[in-house]
């Protein structure tokens, strides 16, 4: 959870949040109470001075959740070469100049394994981005690029997958040019003092323990949260049950809404979306299917990140045999053929395909599965 709109707070706000028109709040505004954009004659000099000579490489980096000494990447943020440049963002409209990426790698509905829980704490390490460096491709045919803002240099962000009883020792590096903040749904801390926002340049860490198993959603709670959360800042941990599950084919499915082109907050409080997407991009697994076997147990693991709609997540052709609200197991169920997902929460469903074949997947909500909330599985 976060404050909604605390839109003048560049610090963990202490009192009543101050208000501002709902339309009266853009990206620009955002960066120049943040002391980042330029006035007058030496801003243009600033920006030209700024501008990307080309693009970013985009890293398929892995997820990084490895144990204190485990390696010599341990300490990684697995954005190897993600340095970022001076940058500022000042329009909604992301130039057709600008180089823009695919938003989270190809496998990314592909989970990090589950291993028993650790004696030491999990290193998870994460940047904080935005700028122009950060334009994304939310769908194809044509093109839309968003002005993102990350974790990570991917959205969704890097699913971090622990055990119950795992202390986690998380750092945030912001790279950005905006101030921002960690999340964890999965923790119990304090606000005021684990999720202050972190200023640009600047590195912050704390430690928490994940005392229940389940889904849960983790995003930037700086203000204001909803542009924050709209723009791209959001990703799934898992906890594990201590003893981990049944063996099945696994995926991650990360559900959220785009508003516009980045930036645009007056859009994002107003809804609808104009995009919704499974795992960063929309119609993503039209293209490049889901696959499993006839027969196999499928798990899926899901978060709905809004951050306004609710998922109604259905499987055309299949039932869920299992069902768990928020992934925790005493939560189970049975049956089901669609499930309810609100904005910030997770489940998990287990499914079995009757037969060879190729079965969508969507929100039943199909004002939404319409804006690119659909997706195939390819069962052989
Ligand atoms: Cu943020």
């Amino acid at each position: 959870m976060s404050l909604p709109n605390a839109e003048n707070e560049p610090t963990v706000a202490t009192g009543t949040p101050s208000r501002r028109p709902p339309n009266a709040v853009s990206r620009r505004a955002m960066l120049r109470q943040a002391g980042v954009v330029a006035g007058g004659v030496g801003a243009a000099a600033f920006l030209a001075a700024c501008a990307p000579s080309g693009a970013t490489p985009w890293s398929l980096a892995p997820v990084v959740a490895t144990a204190k000494g485990a390696g010599p990447s341990a300490s990684s943020t697995g954005v190897p070469g993600a340095t970022q440049g001076p940058t500022t963002s000042t329009s909604p409209t992301p130039s057709s100049a600008i180089a823009a990426h695919e938003p989270s790698p190809a496998d990314f509905a592909v989970p990090p394994s589950y291993r028993p829980a650790l004696a030491t704490p999990v290193e998870f390490d994460l940047t904080s981005n935005d700028g122009p460096s950060e334009t994304i491709f939310i769908a194809h045919s044509p093109d839309a690029p968003y002005a993102s803002m990350n974790f990570g240099r991917q959205v969704p962000a890097p699913t971090l997958r622990i055990t119950e009883g795992d202390t986690v020792h998380f750092t945030l590096t912001n790279q950005g040019m905006m101030p921002h903040s960690i999340d964890f749904h999965a923790a119990q801390i304090a606000w005021s003092r684990a999720y202050q926002t972190v200023a640009p340049g600047a590195t912050f860490s704390f430690d928490w323990t994940a005392t229940y198993p389940g889904v849960f959603m983790y995003h930037c709670g700086a203000a204001p949260v909803l542009m924050h959360m709209a723009d791209g800042m959001y990703g799934m941990v898992i906890v594990d049950p201590k003893e981990g599950r049944p063996t099945a084919r696994e995926y991650v499915i990360v559900q959220s809404e785009f508003y516009g082109a980045g930036g645009e907050y007056a859009k994002m409080l107003t809804d609808p979306p104009d995009f919704v997407v499974f795992n960063g991009q929309a119609d993503r697994y039209k293209t490049t299917p889901l696959v499993a076997n006839a027969g196999e147990l499928v798990r899926l693991y899901i978060v709905n990140a809004g951050p306004n709609s609710s998922s109604a997540f259905h499987v055309i052709g299949a039932l869920f045999s299992h069902y768990e609200s928020d992934g925790y197991p005493p939560n189970s169920q049975g049956m089901h053929q669609t499930i309810d997902v609100p904005p910030g929460s997770g489940a998990l469903v287990e499914l079995t395909f009757a037969e060879p074949g190729t079965y969508p997947f969507v929100t039943h909500k199909f004002s939404d599965a319409s804006k690119g909330a659909t997706g195939l599985f390819k069962i052989s």
